[in-house]
């Protein structure tokens, strides 16, 4: 048996935006991504979230079915125009009800609430009058939304992440513009990572000096990371590797770990790389309390040689390219799921033992890890072996990195259910409950009642 230590998290996650639907019921304005997904073209066959599954009016529903999983932990976003329509100002009380209901019915379930204050939804007002992320303003009115969260749901949640990927947040939404708000920049991502780390600098400070004596609680910030592996041994691909594992992790990481991005970053970004006050490196500097980790998959990594170009350049390779010069590939014998992101164990595992090593062995939480597939019911089952095989090869790495000394504390599968896969829509079910979008019906699929059993024996058999 592969057991965990006894205080293991076993969690499943989901955010605000993918799941929640009544994007404008209760006194909700719209987001940067209600807006981006109402613009034609932006999303696989125009879908929206208009919907979603419903969650906001099916909540009970769906927190019974966490309970029936015998789930420690849920991971939720709060969706700041639910609650601040105009993201400063009057706040909505209809929306901090519905979160003070979620909070007490999971609390109700024995469940212990994770709480994202920012998973991408944007308060549009801020984007169309303030410019968003562009304008270092932002970081103080995260904080005072923040705060809002902070003094109306601290007295019984005490684990809060105050940003999800800043990576996606800088690159897709303004390097590539595939995301919200879909701008497509050289400068840009990096003055957004910048303001991003500022805003989550602001939010913590906040946190520790006003609510934390009192409320107890912890707070951090979830990055994403796939793993790179050096297309050969030859020094220039090891470097090359590292290169993208800085660009991708050690930007948003660094800054809190050490107080400013990697050197690598310095050198080839130049003056487009933003400079931290001191006033904000103070802030930001050991600013989170554990290390929370989004990870799916990984690709080879090898060096492009000055005057070459990097081919099959796509989205979510990792930061802007031309800063970088790392070329890409994936092995010709992985097996891709239909996000086509391959399946990659041990990949998962040398990415923990490189946080642990780099960041000096700080607790880590998987914040989100899962898989995409073609799931389809039948006699109103779902049978996804490959997701359970999903969970079991990354759970049996991350349990490998542990006995290598990795603190890793928890774990969170994405998702709790299918939900809006952002620009790819409903076509991506990520889901470990099936959701049929035309009847909003919920099914746990063979995969949740496999966690199930891994949640109560805190571990389970590995395969022979
Ligand atoms: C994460 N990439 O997004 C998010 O936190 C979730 O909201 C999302 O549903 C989940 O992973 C699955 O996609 C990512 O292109 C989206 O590298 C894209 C990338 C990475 C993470």
């Amino acid at each position: 048996m592969i057991k965990f230590p006894d205080n293991f998290l076993w969690g499943t996650a989901t955010s605000s935006h993918q799941i929640e639907g009544a994007a404008t019921q209760g006194g909700r304005a719209w987001s940067i991504w209600d807006a981006h997904a109402h613009t034609p073209g932006r999303t696989h066959n125009n879908e929206n979230a208009d919907i979603a599954c419903d969650h906001y009016n099916r909540y009970k529903e769906d927190v019974k079915l966490m309970g029936d999983l015998g789930l420690k932990a849920y991971r939720f976003s709060i969706s700041w125009s639910r609650i601040q329509p105009d993201g400063q100002g009057k706040p909505n009380p209809e929306g901090i009800h519905f979160y003070n209901n979620l909070i007490d019915e999971l609390l109700k379930y024995g469940i212990t609430p994770w709480i994202t204050l920012y998973h991408w939804d944007l308060p549009l007002a801020l984007h169309t009058e303030k410019d968003g992320w562009l304008n270092p303003d932002i970081a103080d009115y995260f904080e005072a939304y923040a705060e809002l969260c902070f003094s109306n749901f601290g007295d019984r949640v005490k684990h809060w992440i105050t940003l999800n990927e800043p990576w996606v947040v800088s690159i897709l939404g303004y390097a590539e513009g595939v995301f919200a708000p879909g701008r497509k920049s050289r400068e840009e991502p990096y003055i957004v990572a910048h303001n991003l780390l500022r805003a989550h600098g602001k939010a913590v400070a906040n946190y520790r000096t006003k609510y934390q004596p009192s409320q107890k609680g912890v707070i951090g910030i979830t990055n994403n990371c796939d793993w790179r592996e050096p297309l050969t041994d030859e020094a220039s691909d090891v470097e090359a590797a590292q290169r993208s594992l800085e660009f991708f992790l050690g930007w948003f990481a660094d800054p809190i770990y050490f107080g400013d991005y990697p050197a690598v970053m310095r050198e080839r970004v130049g003056d487009r790389l933003p400079e931290f006050s001191e006033e904000d490196r103070e802030l930001i500097k050991g600013s989170s309390d554990f290390f929370g980790l989004n990870h799916y998959t990984g690709l080879y990594a090898s060096d492009v040689p000055p005057g070459e170009e990097v081919q099959n350049a796509v989205y979510g390779n990792g930061g802007i390219f031309e800063d970088q010069y790392v070329q890409l590939t994936a092995g010709p014998e992985w097996k891709l799921t239909t996000m086509n992101w391959a399946i990659l164990p041990w990949g998962c595992k040398k990415l923990l033992e490189w946080i642990s090593e780099r960041y000096d062995n700080p607790p880590i939480y998987i914040t989100e890890n899962g898989c995409a597939l073609d799931d389809k019911p039948e006699d109103g089952k779902v049978h996804d072996p490959v997701r359970k095989d999903y969970l079991q090869s990354y759970l049996t790495a991350c349990h490998q990195a542990m006995e290598q000394g990795v603190d890793l504390k928890g774990y969170f599968v994405w998702s709790f259910m299918d939900n809006f896969e952002w620009a790819l829509g409903y076509s991506k079910r990520f889901g470990i409950t099936y959701v049929d979008y035309e009847t909003l019906e919920r099914i746990p699929k063979e995969s949740a009642l496999w966690f199930k059993d891994v949640i109560s024996n805190n571990g389970f058999e590995p395969d022979k």
